[in-house]
């Protein structure tokens, strides 16, 4: 049975068999705004939505030191604030993102992550403490406006969903007017073990440096 994420829920990554979670996806699934208009209601008019999830790694430290999000950011612009370009690719291959999805679902909820980061918590580097994951939107909507949008952690691979371990819920909720940024929530070790921490706070961060910021500021442990 899949937990239902509740803001602030800590959990263990371990399986109902005891078996702990080493080996899962992150995913985000979320739908382009479509209304209806005109004539009979017959016009459809459908507004892209570009959320971006992404994730960054701190050492024990609390220094940043390796990232996944979108390699579309322009350089220019991360480097305004100081960060480095973006990738696809956790330094050691242990995270991977499938890429950047500029739309969301067209047509109704295709049951399909749109976003999704491959995580082998085996393969993270020993230095690696914390791992924030998080979701931007780069668009003017925000999250009240959005559809629909879930966040899950499942097993298996971003093409077949096996076992789908936690799931929370980001949209289409009034509690997120004025919200574009969602920090969903945090992997951190403790006594060599990972557990996970749902954050879930929502802010109204114009874009990603302004949410990288923020969790350096306010969420990362020294
Ligand atoms: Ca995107
Ligand atoms: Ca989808």
């Amino acid at each position: 049975m899949a937990i239902r994420l509740e803001k602030g829920q800590r959990i263990n990554l371990k399986k109902d068999d005891g078996v702990r979670l080493e080996q899962f996806c992150v995913g985000c699934n979320w739908g382009a705004i479509e209304t209806s208009g005109g004539f009979l209601g017959l016009k459809k008019k459908i507004i892209d939505i570009d959320l971006d999830l992404s994730c960054i790694m701190f050492n024990s430290a609390g220094v940043m030191c390796d990232h996944i999000y979108s390699p579309l950011y322009k350089v220019e612009f991360l480097s305004k604030y100081g960060m480095p370009p973006g990738k696809l690719d956790s330094n050691t291959g242990a995270l991977h993102h499938t890429g950047d999805d500029l739309k969301g679902d067209v047509g109704g909820d295709d049951g399909a992550d749109n976003e999704i980061i491959t995580v082998d918590l085996t393969r993270v580097g020993p230095e690696i403490n914390q791992i924030f994951f998080f979701l931007n939107n780069c668009g003017q909507e925000d999250f009240s406006q959005i559809p629909y949008a879930s966040i899950r952690m499942f097993e298996g691979t971003p093409s077949k969903v096996v076992n789908v371990y936690a799931q929370y819920d980001v949209a289409a909720n009034p509690i997120y007017k004025g919200k574009t940024a969602l920090i969903m929530g945090e992997l951190y070790r403790k006594n060599g073990e990972w557990k996970f921490n749902a954050v879930g706070d929502a802010f109204a961060d114009a874009h990603l440096c302004l949410t990288i910021d923020r969790i350096r500021q306010s969420y990362v442990r020294h």
